[in-house]
């Protein structure tokens, strides 16, 4: 242990802990804009500077560590001088207008600014402006980043795609898009991790709320609305809901309350893509095509993206199975139409994300019948949503936990998890497993699937089950740098599985670059927990029980995998 002083509190602290920790977990805070641990303690916005006694220059906490006797103050007359000067040369970088920031009341360097106090600006406001193409998912403005390298740091660590680099030197110094590239050239998985980790609002997601709006105002229009399994987890979390409280079914009910025509869960055809993508499976798996190289889940436009960018030769290897959020558009815009006696034109579908990179996925055409057009019209994030809200002036604790519309309310714990790295793998084992047994799982009988964290096994969680006799091999991994080594290890046979999910983000949807921002905290794991919770008591806990999805196979698709199911729930993955 090692002994100092820090604030004029005697403390005693593990060897190698940096300062800055050491006055954490003694209930002193140090301010920060950069530092995250593990992934970015590169000092570089020197806001955590704190006094050593005997020592003439300030020292950073965050990428220090303490020493025998060491004597600190983190809010010396000095400390604060250089901070506040800090902060006031950052801010004549930045561009002010918090009023108007997708991140006002939600930024780490207003709050820092805030708390010092700084009222007016002494320095010379110079923020760059570099031109940015608008119509991309990913926003990034220029005038308002700190140079703080996070972004870089999770797209090349976490993530391994590099697509932030610096750029310029000295007093130029940068961030952009790598090699000169323009946003649309790069590599991006859309991922949007970038988002949730920068401290400012330099990044965001392009903002569809109006078309949302507009789509509500136009008589012509029915607007139906899905809701994906992670937001749940998410949502409330700047409402003031408690996540007990933060029930799906208040979601639907705020969309209804805006103006929504019909509203879904997208749990309901999370089932419908386990119903496909685990007939797939076992039929690709008996026909002995998965020798060479497993199947690999295809519901993450994310890993998508990845797939064809950094391994184009696998995506032959992928499910066929659209993703639940584009099976429920072609579901709305032919069963359900027809079930509304409605032509599809006038649908007007909207989904509910937890995820940026479903604002591209949602181009994916739909040719069906005399329709030709998208499944998805608009994707909103679960941020987007929790402004529509706040727009709306709902009042979050006025709620009602209302049900799903009709034909499509049930969506089934199996459905639920999805949300969660190893939900899809689950789910889809579970209805194997019945395929094969013709019986269900007793509970619990595929956990192993589930990550116990993101960084260990580097986030690889690998399991054998015998079901019936037939022994499958699973992995399941989430994060585009663990997925990287995975590939590899597959291609160089190190490893054999039969059937593979992978999701871009750590921790899978829950953790999503859609999702609600608590800078420097992740909690992806901790939403993960409550979709299991809510999968543990759910009463259907399996895709090929739930009866909605019974009733539309035998009103309407027949069975998976038939000719209307490949020609509305499947696609070729096109380059
Ligand atoms: Fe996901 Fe999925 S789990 S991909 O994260 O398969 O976005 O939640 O909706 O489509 O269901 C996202 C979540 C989501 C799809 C499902
Ligand atoms: Fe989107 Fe989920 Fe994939 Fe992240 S893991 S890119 S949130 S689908």
């Amino acid at each position: 242990m090692v002994n100092l002083i820090i604030d004029g509190k005697k403390i005693s602290v593990e060897e190698n802990t940096t300062i800055m920790e050491a006055a954490e977990q003694n209930g002193i805070p140090i301010p920060r804009l950069c530092y995250l641990k593990g992934l970015n303690e590169i000092a570089a916005c020197r806001v955590c500077v704190v006094e050593m006694e005997g020592k003439e220059k300030l020292i950073t906490s965050c990428n220090n560590v303490v020493e025998e006797g060491m004597v600190l103050y983190t809010n010396s007359p000095k400390v604060r001088r250089h901070r506040r000067t800090t902060v006031e040369l950052i801010l004549s970088q930045h561009n002010n207008q918090c009023v108007i920031c997708s991140r006002s009341g939600n930024c780490s360097l207003q709050k820092v600014a805030n708390d010092l106090n700084i009222l007016e600006l002494p320095y010379k406001q110079t923020p760059e402006k570099q031109e940015w193409n608008k119509e991309f998912p990913l926003i990034r403005d220029s005038s308002k980043c700190i140079k703080c390298m996070r972004c870089i740091q999770v797209c090349d660590k976490v993530q391994s795609l590099n697509v932030w680099d610096l750029e310029g030197t000295g007093s130029r110094t940068t961030v952009n898009v790598s090699r000169r590239q323009k946003i649309e050239e790069a590599p991006c998985s859309l991922c949007g991790q970038c988002i949730t980790h920068c401290p400012v609002g330099a990044l965001s997601e392009r903002d569809d709320t109006e078309l949302v709006w507009d789509a509500i105002a136009d008589p012509e229009k029915i607007v139906v609305v899905q809701v994906a399994p992670a937001v749940r987890a998410s949502w409330g979390e700047q409402l003031g809901l408690s996540p007990e409280e933060a029930k799906v079914g208040k979601i639907l009910d705020s969309l209804k309350r805006m103006g929504a025509d019909y509203v879904f869960d997208t749990a309901f055809s999370a089932d419908l893509t386990i119903m496909e993508e685990a007939s797939e499976f076992l039929e690709r798996f008996t026909a002995g095509e998965l020798k060479e190289r497993p199947m690999f889940t295809s519901c993450c436009p994310g890993w998508v993206r990845f797939v064809k960018s950094q391994f184009p030769h696998m995506v032959k290897d992928l499910s066929t199975a659209k993703s639940p959020q584009q099976m429920f558009g072609a579901v709305m815009k032919s069963y359900f139409a027809e079930s509304i006696g409605v032509s599809p034109e006038k649908i007007f579908s909207v989904s509910v994300m937890p995820c940026l990179a479903k604002k591209s996925e949602r181009e994916m055409e739909l040719f069906y019948g005399e329709y030709a057009g998208h499944e998805t019209d608009v994707v909103i994030t679960t941020r987007e949503l929790v402004k529509m809200i706040r727009s709306a002036h709902i009042k979050p604790d006025t709620l009602e936990d209302i049900p799903g519309d009709n034909p499509m309310s049930v969506g089934t714990g199996a459905g639920i998890i999805f949300g969660a790295t190893g939900g899809v793998m689950e789910a889809a084992l579970r209805t194997a497993y019945f395929t094969l047994k013709k019986e269900n799982p007793p509970a619990g009988t595929f956990k192993q699937v589930r990550s116990t964290g993101f960084q260990e096994n580097n986030g690889i969680q690998e399991a054998e089950f015998d079901i019936d006799g037939v022994k499958v091999r699973t992995a399941v991994v989430s994060g585009l740098g663990n997925t990287r080594e995975l590939l590899k290890k597959i291609e160089r046979k190190e490893v054999q599985y039969d059937f593979v999910e992978v999701m871009a983000c750590p921790g899978g949807c829950v953790g999503g670059g859609g999702q609600l921002i608590h800078d420097g905290k992740e909690l992806a794991f901790e939403r993960g927990k409550n979709l299991y919770y809510l999968d543990d008591r759910s009463e259907v806990r399996c895709s090929h029980d739930n009866p909605d999805i019974k009733k539309l196979y035998a009103e309407y698709l027949e069975k998976p995998l038939s000719h209307k199911a490949h020609l509305l729930l499947h696609t070729e993955h096109q380059m």
